[in-house]
């Protein structure tokens, strides 16, 4: 199982997301952003290219689309809080917006 971040990890990869629009969620166990698009088509791509992603990664995003915005949640639900995987797939999301 992947392992939950240090602190000091916590740190250093947070502070590189929060420049590219993620925050913590109250209590820490989660990421979030809102991806804003165009349009729903620009919005309904990015999550069929992040959904094929997320598939081969085995590690899936909690979200939520309305009309050209779509929100994001990301979290380790075995670990019960963030892990590597939260940071790459966030990473890979900020790629394919
Ligand atoms: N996606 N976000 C998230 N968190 C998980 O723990 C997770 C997942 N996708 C698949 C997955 N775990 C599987 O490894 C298992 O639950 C078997």
């Amino acid at each position: 199982m992947t392992a939950k971040l240090t602190e000091d990890q916590r740190r250093l990869e947070l502070s590189s997301l929060s420049a590219h629009g993620w925050a913590e969620t109250e209590g820490g166990d989660a990421i979030v952003k809102t991806f804003e698009f165009g349009d729903f088509v620009s919005a309904f791509g990015f999550m069929t290219r992040a959904a094929l992603w997320a598939e081969k990664m085995d590690h899936h995003p909690d979200w939520k689309n309305v009309y050209k915005t779509v929100e994001v949640t990301l979290s380790t639900h075995d670990a019960g809080g963030l892990t590597m995987k939260d940071v790459e797939l966030a990473r890979k999301m900020d790629a394919l917006a």
